[in-house]
Protein backbone atom coordinates (compact mmCIF):
# COMPACT_ATOMS: atom_id res chain seq x y z
CA UNK A 1 0.00 0.00 0.00
CA UNK A 2 1.13 3.67 -1.16
CA UNK A 3 1.90 5.62 2.36
CA UNK A 4 -0.24 8.55 4.11
CA UNK A 5 0.13 12.74 2.43
CA UNK A 6 -1.53 15.27 4.24
CA UNK A 7 -2.61 18.53 2.34
CA UNK A 8 -3.03 21.93 3.96
CA UNK A 9 -5.58 24.41 1.82
CA UNK A 10 -6.86 21.09 0.29
CA UNK A 11 -10.24 22.71 -0.40
CA UNK A 12 -9.59 24.57 -3.45
CA UNK A 13 -6.77 25.24 -6.01
CA UNK A 14 -3.94 23.21 -6.10
CA UNK A 15 -4.37 21.29 -2.50
CA UNK A 16 -7.59 20.11 -4.06
CA UNK A 17 -5.68 18.82 -7.27
CA UNK A 18 -3.16 17.10 -5.05
CA UNK A 19 -5.78 15.17 -2.92
CA UNK A 20 -7.22 13.65 -6.50
CA UNK A 21 -4.00 13.08 -7.49
CA UNK A 22 -2.72 11.12 -4.41
CA UNK A 23 -6.00 9.70 -3.65
CA UNK A 24 -5.95 8.29 -7.88
CA UNK A 25 -2.37 7.09 -7.44
CA UNK A 26 -3.66 5.03 -4.07
CA UNK A 27 -2.15 7.22 -1.35
CA UNK A 28 -4.58 7.46 2.11
CA UNK A 29 -4.71 11.54 2.36
CA UNK A 30 -5.62 13.49 4.92
CA UNK A 31 -7.18 16.79 4.11
CA UNK A 32 -6.74 20.38 5.70
CA UNK A 33 -8.67 23.56 5.33
CA UNK A 34 -11.17 25.46 6.81
CA UNK A 35 -14.27 24.67 4.41
CA UNK A 36 -15.32 21.39 5.59
CA UNK A 37 -17.95 21.33 2.77
CA UNK A 38 -15.69 21.98 0.22
CA UNK A 39 -13.97 18.97 1.03
CA UNK A 40 -16.43 16.53 1.55
CA UNK A 41 -17.56 17.51 -2.25
CA UNK A 42 -14.44 17.11 -3.73
CA UNK A 43 -14.00 13.67 -2.03
CA UNK A 44 -17.36 12.96 -2.72
CA UNK A 45 -16.98 10.78 -5.81
CA UNK A 46 -13.57 8.77 -4.03
CA UNK A 47 -14.83 5.45 -3.55
CA UNK A 48 -12.42 4.42 -0.97
CA UNK A 49 -13.30 6.43 2.10
CA UNK A 50 -11.11 3.94 4.42
CA UNK A 51 -8.17 6.27 2.69
CA UNK A 52 -9.48 9.88 3.43
CA UNK A 53 -9.79 11.80 6.39
CA UNK A 54 -10.61 15.19 6.56
CA UNK A 55 -10.20 17.82 9.35
CA UNK A 56 -11.58 21.41 9.12
CA UNK A 57 -9.08 23.54 10.69
CA UNK A 58 -7.75 27.26 10.62
CA UNK A 59 -3.59 26.69 10.02
CA UNK A 60 -3.47 30.39 12.14
CA UNK A 61 -4.27 28.70 15.14
CA UNK A 62 -1.21 26.82 16.69
CA UNK A 63 -3.85 24.61 19.11
CA UNK A 64 -6.60 23.99 16.73
CA UNK A 65 -4.43 22.63 14.01
CA UNK A 66 -2.63 21.19 17.38
CA UNK A 67 -6.01 19.23 18.11
CA UNK A 68 -6.95 18.43 14.38
CA UNK A 69 -3.70 16.90 13.69
CA UNK A 70 -3.70 15.02 17.44
CA UNK A 71 -7.21 14.28 16.59
CA UNK A 72 -6.24 12.19 13.20
CA UNK A 73 -7.30 8.36 13.34
CA UNK A 74 -4.50 5.81 13.40
CA UNK A 75 -5.22 4.26 10.08
CA UNK A 76 -3.81 7.90 9.07
CA UNK A 77 -1.05 8.28 11.55
CA UNK A 78 2.44 8.16 9.99
CA UNK A 79 2.22 10.60 7.45
CA UNK A 80 4.86 10.35 4.93
CA UNK A 81 4.13 13.45 3.10
CA UNK A 82 3.13 17.40 4.13
CA UNK A 83 2.29 19.21 1.84
CA UNK A 84 2.35 23.02 2.98
CA UNK A 85 0.16 24.09 0.57
CA UNK A 86 -2.42 26.20 2.50
CA UNK A 87 -1.67 29.97 1.81
CA UNK A 88 -2.73 33.22 -0.19
CA UNK A 89 -2.56 36.55 -1.30
CA UNK A 90 -4.67 40.09 0.22
CA UNK A 91 -4.37 43.10 -2.32
CA UNK A 92 -1.89 43.92 -4.95
CA UNK A 93 -1.35 47.48 -3.64
CA UNK A 94 1.70 49.58 -3.09
CA UNK A 95 3.11 48.71 0.67
CA UNK A 96 2.10 52.88 1.97
CA UNK A 97 -1.21 51.85 0.71
CA UNK A 98 -1.66 47.84 2.07
CA UNK A 99 -3.96 47.33 5.03
CA UNK A 100 -1.62 45.94 7.52
CA UNK A 101 -4.27 43.71 8.37
CA UNK A 102 -4.10 42.02 5.16
CA UNK A 103 -0.13 41.65 5.77
CA UNK A 104 -1.20 39.87 9.32
CA UNK A 105 -3.17 37.52 7.82
CA UNK A 106 -0.61 36.91 4.84
CA UNK A 107 2.31 36.22 7.61
CA UNK A 108 -0.24 34.30 10.07
CA UNK A 109 -1.14 31.96 6.86
CA UNK A 110 2.38 32.02 4.77
CA UNK A 111 4.41 32.15 7.58
CA UNK A 112 3.67 30.94 10.94
CA UNK A 113 0.69 28.47 9.60
CA UNK A 114 3.58 26.25 7.42
CA UNK A 115 5.78 26.76 10.47
CA UNK A 116 2.82 25.02 13.10
CA UNK A 117 2.52 21.72 10.65
CA UNK A 118 6.13 21.86 10.14
CA UNK A 119 6.66 21.69 13.44
CA UNK A 120 3.63 19.20 14.51
CA UNK A 121 4.54 16.57 11.71
CA UNK A 122 8.52 16.80 11.54
CA UNK A 123 9.39 14.81 14.47
CA UNK A 124 7.25 11.96 13.98
CA UNK A 125 9.18 12.06 10.19
CA UNK A 126 12.77 12.04 11.80
CA UNK A 127 11.73 9.35 14.13
CA UNK A 128 10.24 7.01 11.93
CA UNK A 129 13.21 8.44 9.38
CA UNK A 130 10.79 8.48 6.89
CA UNK A 131 9.42 11.95 5.37
CA UNK A 132 9.13 14.56 2.75
CA UNK A 133 8.03 18.28 3.35
CA UNK A 134 6.63 19.78 0.06
CA UNK A 135 6.48 23.80 0.68
CA UNK A 136 4.21 25.53 -2.08
CA UNK A 137 6.52 28.74 -2.60
CA UNK A 138 5.87 31.21 -5.44
CA UNK A 139 7.60 32.83 -7.84
CA UNK A 140 7.30 35.62 -5.78
CA UNK A 141 9.42 34.91 -2.99
CA UNK A 142 12.57 35.30 -6.07
CA UNK A 143 11.20 38.20 -7.83
CA UNK A 144 9.83 41.55 -6.86
CA UNK A 145 6.94 42.80 -8.80
CA UNK A 146 5.07 46.14 -7.77
CA UNK A 147 2.20 45.02 -5.10
CA UNK A 148 3.92 41.92 -3.97
CA UNK A 149 5.38 43.52 -0.96
CA UNK A 150 4.31 41.38 1.94
CA UNK A 151 3.09 38.29 -0.31
CA UNK A 152 6.35 37.92 -1.93
CA UNK A 153 8.21 38.07 1.29
CA UNK A 154 6.26 35.64 3.04
CA UNK A 155 7.14 33.30 0.05
CA UNK A 156 10.78 34.58 0.31
CA UNK A 157 10.55 33.17 3.90
CA UNK A 158 9.15 29.45 2.55
CA UNK A 159 12.11 29.36 0.06
CA UNK A 160 14.83 30.02 3.14
CA UNK A 161 12.90 28.31 5.76
CA UNK A 162 13.12 25.36 3.37
CA UNK A 163 16.61 25.48 2.58
CA UNK A 164 17.56 25.65 6.27
CA UNK A 165 15.53 22.61 7.16
CA UNK A 166 17.51 20.47 4.39
CA UNK A 167 20.20 22.00 6.74
CA UNK A 168 18.85 20.93 9.82
CA UNK A 169 17.75 17.44 8.76
CA UNK A 170 20.92 16.62 6.82
CA UNK A 171 21.74 12.92 8.19
CA UNK A 172 18.53 12.03 8.00
CA UNK A 173 16.24 10.50 4.94
CA UNK A 174 13.65 13.45 5.37
CA UNK A 175 13.43 15.34 2.07
CA UNK A 176 12.36 19.08 2.11
CA UNK A 177 11.33 20.44 -1.61
CA UNK A 178 10.22 23.97 -2.05
CA UNK A 179 7.73 24.87 -4.86
CA UNK A 180 7.92 27.84 -7.02
CA UNK A 181 4.95 28.20 -8.92
CA UNK A 182 3.91 31.15 -11.61
CA UNK A 183 0.75 32.29 -12.80
CA UNK A 184 -1.97 29.67 -11.79
CA UNK A 185 -5.80 29.72 -12.42
CA UNK A 186 -7.32 28.81 -9.02
CA UNK A 187 -9.68 30.76 -6.58
CA UNK A 188 -6.22 32.45 -5.73
CA UNK A 189 -6.76 36.01 -7.58
CA UNK A 190 -10.25 35.82 -6.22
CA UNK A 191 -8.84 35.97 -2.67
CA UNK A 192 -6.58 38.50 -3.22
CA UNK A 193 -8.74 40.85 -5.12
CA UNK A 194 -11.31 40.04 -2.23
CA UNK A 195 -14.07 38.27 -4.25
CA UNK A 196 -14.26 40.72 -7.10
CA UNK A 197 -14.43 38.35 -9.98
CA UNK A 198 -13.85 40.47 -12.88
CA UNK A 199 -10.37 41.44 -11.77
CA UNK A 200 -9.69 37.87 -10.66
CA UNK A 201 -10.16 36.64 -13.88
CA UNK A 202 -8.81 39.68 -16.31
CA UNK A 203 -5.24 38.47 -14.53
CA UNK A 204 -5.15 34.94 -16.76
CA UNK A 205 -7.22 37.26 -20.19
CA UNK A 206 -5.01 36.06 -23.17
CA UNK A 207 -2.78 33.58 -21.63
CA UNK A 208 -3.13 29.95 -20.63
CA UNK A 209 -1.72 29.96 -17.21
CA UNK A 210 -0.50 26.70 -14.79
CA UNK A 211 -3.34 24.63 -13.41
CA UNK A 212 -3.85 23.03 -10.60
CA UNK A 213 -3.34 19.87 -12.21
CA UNK A 214 0.23 20.78 -13.43
CA UNK A 215 1.27 21.69 -9.82
CA UNK A 216 -0.22 18.17 -8.19
CA UNK A 217 1.83 16.39 -11.29
CA UNK A 218 4.74 18.79 -9.82
CA UNK A 219 4.53 17.44 -6.30
CA UNK A 220 4.22 14.19 -7.67
CA UNK A 221 7.21 13.61 -9.21
CA UNK A 222 9.32 15.12 -6.53
CA UNK A 223 7.62 12.55 -3.94
CA UNK A 224 7.54 9.75 -6.48
CA UNK A 225 11.61 9.86 -6.97
CA UNK A 226 14.12 7.27 -4.97
CA UNK A 227 14.60 7.82 -2.03
CA UNK A 228 18.61 8.88 -1.76
CA UNK A 229 17.08 12.16 -4.50
CA UNK A 230 16.16 15.28 -2.81
CA UNK A 231 14.75 17.64 -5.09
CA UNK A 232 15.39 21.18 -3.58
CA UNK A 233 13.56 23.49 -5.76
CA UNK A 234 11.38 23.62 -8.66
CA UNK A 235 10.63 27.10 -10.46
CA UNK A 236 7.81 26.57 -12.72
CA UNK A 237 5.23 28.94 -14.97
CA UNK A 238 3.35 29.10 -18.02
CA UNK A 239 4.82 29.54 -21.04
CA UNK A 240 3.47 32.86 -21.42
CA UNK A 241 5.37 34.37 -18.24
CA UNK A 242 8.51 35.37 -18.00
CA UNK A 243 10.69 38.03 -16.24
CA UNK A 244 10.32 41.23 -17.19
CA UNK A 245 13.27 44.35 -17.36
CA UNK A 246 14.45 46.44 -14.32
CA UNK A 247 11.93 49.06 -14.47
CA UNK A 248 13.01 53.12 -14.56
CA UNK A 249 11.26 55.58 -14.09
CA UNK A 250 11.81 58.79 -16.08
CA UNK A 251 10.33 62.37 -15.76
CA UNK A 252 11.64 64.66 -17.99
CA UNK A 253 11.11 67.98 -15.97
CA UNK A 254 11.23 66.68 -12.17
CA UNK A 255 13.77 63.83 -12.64
CA UNK A 256 14.04 62.37 -8.90
P1 LIG B 1 -6.66 28.80 -3.57
O1 LIG B 1 -7.19 30.08 -3.04
O2 LIG B 1 -7.42 28.12 -4.64
O3 LIG B 1 -6.41 27.78 -2.37
C1 LIG B 1 -5.87 28.19 -1.13
C2 LIG B 1 -6.14 27.15 -0.09
O4 LIG B 1 -5.55 27.57 1.15
C3 LIG B 1 -7.62 26.92 0.16
O5 LIG B 1 -7.87 25.55 0.22
C4 LIG B 1 -7.85 27.56 1.50
O6 LIG B 1 -8.84 26.83 2.21
C5 LIG B 1 -6.49 27.36 2.17
N1 LIG B 1 -6.29 28.27 3.27
C6 LIG B 1 -6.15 29.62 3.22
N2 LIG B 1 -6.04 30.12 4.45
C7 LIG B 1 -6.13 29.08 5.31
C8 LIG B 1 -6.09 28.96 6.72
N3 LIG B 1 -5.97 30.02 7.52
N4 LIG B 1 -6.20 27.73 7.28
C9 LIG B 1 -6.35 26.64 6.48
N5 LIG B 1 -6.38 26.69 5.14
C10 LIG B 1 -6.27 27.91 4.56
O7 LIG B 1 -5.19 29.16 -4.09
P2 LIG B 1 -4.01 28.23 -4.68
O8 LIG B 1 -4.39 26.83 -4.76
O9 LIG B 1 -3.53 28.90 -5.89
O10 LIG B 1 -2.93 28.46 -3.53
C11 LIG B 1 -2.26 27.41 -2.88
C12 LIG B 1 -0.86 27.88 -2.52
O11 LIG B 1 -0.16 28.15 -3.74
C13 LIG B 1 -0.79 29.17 -1.72
O12 LIG B 1 0.21 29.02 -0.74
C14 LIG B 1 -0.40 30.22 -2.75
O13 LIG B 1 0.30 31.28 -2.17
C15 LIG B 1 0.49 29.39 -3.64
N6 LIG B 1 0.70 29.88 -4.99
C16 LIG B 1 -0.36 30.13 -5.84
C17 LIG B 1 -0.09 30.56 -7.14
C18 LIG B 1 -1.18 30.90 -8.09
O14 LIG B 1 -0.93 31.67 -9.06
N7 LIG B 1 -2.38 30.36 -7.94
C19 LIG B 1 1.28 30.69 -7.64
C20 LIG B 1 2.29 30.45 -6.66
C21 LIG B 1 2.00 30.03 -5.41
P3 LIG B 1 -10.00 27.47 3.11
O15 LIG B 1 -10.30 28.84 2.59
O16 LIG B 1 -11.12 26.50 2.96
O17 LIG B 1 -9.43 27.49 4.49
C1 LIG C 1 1.40 33.61 -7.01
C2 LIG C 1 2.14 33.91 -8.26
O1 LIG C 1 3.00 35.82 -9.68
O2 LIG C 1 0.76 36.02 -8.76
O3 LIG C 1 2.28 33.28 -6.00
O4 LIG C 1 2.68 36.24 -7.32
S1 LIG C 1 2.15 35.58 -8.50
Amino acid sequence: MKGCILITGASSGFGAACAERFYKEGWRIVLIARRLERMKALTADFEDKSRIYITQADIRDLKATEKALGDVPDAFSGVEVLVNNAGLALGLGPAHEQAVEDWETMIDTNIKGLLYCTRLLLPGMVERKKGHIVNIGSIAGDWPYPGGNVYGATKAFVKQFSRNLRTDLLGTPVRVTNIEPGMAETEFSLVRHKGDSVKASRTYEGLKPLTGADIAEIVHWTVNLPAHVNINSVEAMPVSQAWDMLAVHRDEENPI
